[in-house]
């Protein structure tokens, strides 16, 4: 075996990446349907729900949850299809957390 082949090998275990879910304020859709969406999609309480679309109307986003690049997509696509059924403009993005 050739001392090229014998070099150690560097265990390189990555962690999964995590992917925040954010909604983002608009000027047009109303804070019920944000509440709904809050509790129905990411599984917020009413005390929850208030706080956090108070937050993102004043601030312009907020995290609604934390998890894995595919569950993350598809509470994006939930979000998605389901403001586009009820003709809200609200907008949903996912963002990695980035540790190294
Ligand atoms: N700004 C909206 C209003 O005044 C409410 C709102 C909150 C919209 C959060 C989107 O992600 C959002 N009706």
């Amino acid at each position: 075996m050739s001392a090229l082949l014998e070099q150690p090998v560097k265990p390189t275990v990555k962690k999964p990446s995590q992917f925040q879910v954010l909604l983002l304020n608009d000027d047009y859709t109303t804070m019920e349907f944000v509440i709904e969406v809050l509790q129905h999609i990411f599984n917020k309480n009413t005390d929850e729900s208030h706080q956090l679309m108070m937050q993102i109307h004043l601030k312009g986003e907020g995290v609604c949850g934390v998890y894995s690049f595919d569950v993350a997509q598809s509470k994006v696509q939930q979000v998605l299809d389901y403001a586009q059924h009820k003709q809200h403009p609200l907008m949903c993005i996912l963002r990695e957390i980035i540790t190294d």
